[in-house]
């Protein structure tokens, strides 16, 4: 438990701390101070390695984009993170050997976890691409690489195949079924990659966690406000982002339901949010990307569904959890939806010609 009143003192506050959200990495808080509401997070040292260097991509990348919509007349203090420096003027503290920051609390906006309705998930298309466009000249010689490999599908899979050998938890006979779902698609797993090292897939700087729950939306007309979650932005490609949020977003119940037949890929909600991506990055992708954009939802999924079953067989120290299987029943609406967006990627196709 962490040691909220030693954590405010850095920045002069002294308030209740609330635990707020719903990520996966980080413990977010939310703060109320003198009539202010602030974003307090740890950020999670075992998986980001260097906290300082993630603020310091952070800071980067929320400047480019501040001073760009100043530039074009419009005011970025519910558009993008502020970062709110300590007492000391630094923009993240060290409390008892954990790392946290402050953010302004962006009001008056919702996060969602599914896609309620269909037009949201264009709409927030329209905000990943925006935010995508406003970086498009950011030098990304200036990122830190904060988690290395992050979206190399072929490593993961080596990882994969690491976790099952090694088998710490003994669970890996209780999950046979999914393990051999992932090993007949093994020949798949670095065909984004492999276009990379071609150079048919340009590197850009991305999101790289494009999850639906990482924009806040405004409250009242439901417009995509701010791209949030930015500990991931790093050299990528637009396929990683495109394809992370269809994983999420197409889904139509929780990324850990337990009932497999309510988990598929809606296609309503594919054509919303490629709609708005081409939209606003139709004009700068690639012959490659276009013809990959199909498959990468099937690729990100298929990667992020290992990744659950490795945390899973590797005994649940990465995700967090807060019930004993809930990894494997991530991972297993993850391998449903690639099971079901491989009967659909002809249905996709043709939605992307649509808009191309
Ligand atoms: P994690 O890395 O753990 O996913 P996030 O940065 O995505 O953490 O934050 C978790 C949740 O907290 C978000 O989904 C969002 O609902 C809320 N949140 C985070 N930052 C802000 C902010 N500045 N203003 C309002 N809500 C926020
Ligand atoms: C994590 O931090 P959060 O909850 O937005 C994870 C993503 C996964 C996602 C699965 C740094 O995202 O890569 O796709 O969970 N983030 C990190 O829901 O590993
Ligand atoms: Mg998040």
């Amino acid at each position: 438990m962490v040691n909220v009143n030693k954590i405010l003192e850095k920045y002069g506050m002294n308030c209740p701390a609330e635990e707020y959200g719903d990520g996966h990495i980080n413990d977010t808080y939310l703060i109320e101070y003198n009539g202010e509401k602030y974003i307090l997070q740890r950020i999670n040292h075992n998986i980001f390695k260097n906290p300082h260097e993630v603020m310091e991509n952070i800071l980067g990348v929320t400047k480019h984009i501040s001073d760009k919509l100043v530039s074009k007349g419009e005011d970025p203090k519910r558009r993008t993170l502020t970062v709110i420096n300590t007492l000391d003027n630094k923009p993240c503290c060290e409390v008892d050997g954990n790392y946290f920051r402050m953010y302004n609390f962006i009001s008056d906006t919702v996060t969602y976890q599914t896609v309620e309705r269909p037009v949201l998930f264009y709409k927030a298309a329209k905000g990943f691409g925006e935010f995508f466009n406003l970086l498009s000249d950011y030098d990304a010689s200036k990122l830190h690489e904060s988690i290395p490999d992050f979206h190399n599908t072929q490593k993961r899979f080596c990882d994969f195949e690491n976790s099952v050998k090694t088998n710490k938890s003994g669970r890996a006979e209780l999950v046979e079924k999914e393990i051999q779902f992932l090993m007949d698609r093994k020949h798949e797993v670095s065909r984004i990659m492999d276009e990379i090292k071609k150079g048919t897939v340009p590197l850009r700087v991305t999101h790289n966690d494009t999850k639906l729950n990482n924009i806040l939306f405004d409250k009242i007309t439901d417009d995509a406000l701010c791209v949030i979650d930015l500990d991931t932005v790093m050299p990528g490609s637009v396929l990683f982002d495109y394809g992370d949020a269809l994983r999420f977003g197409t889904n139509p119940v929780a990324e850990d339901e337990k009932d497999l037949s309510k988990v598929y890929c809606d296609i309503e909600k594919f054509e919303q949010f490629t709609k708005g991506f081409i939209e606003s990055l139709g004009n700068i992708l690639t012959e490659k990307e276009i013809e990959l954009l199909p498959f990468s939802a099937q690729l990100l999924t298929l990667e992020c569904g290992m990744r659950f079953l490795a945390d899973y067989i590797d005994g649940d120290i990465y995700f967090k959890t807060h019930y004993e299987e809930q990894n494997l029943d991530r991972a297993r609406t993850q391998l449903k939806l690639v099971y079901d967006m491989e009967l659909k990627e002809e249905e996709m196709v043709k939605i992307i010609k649509k808009y191309i």
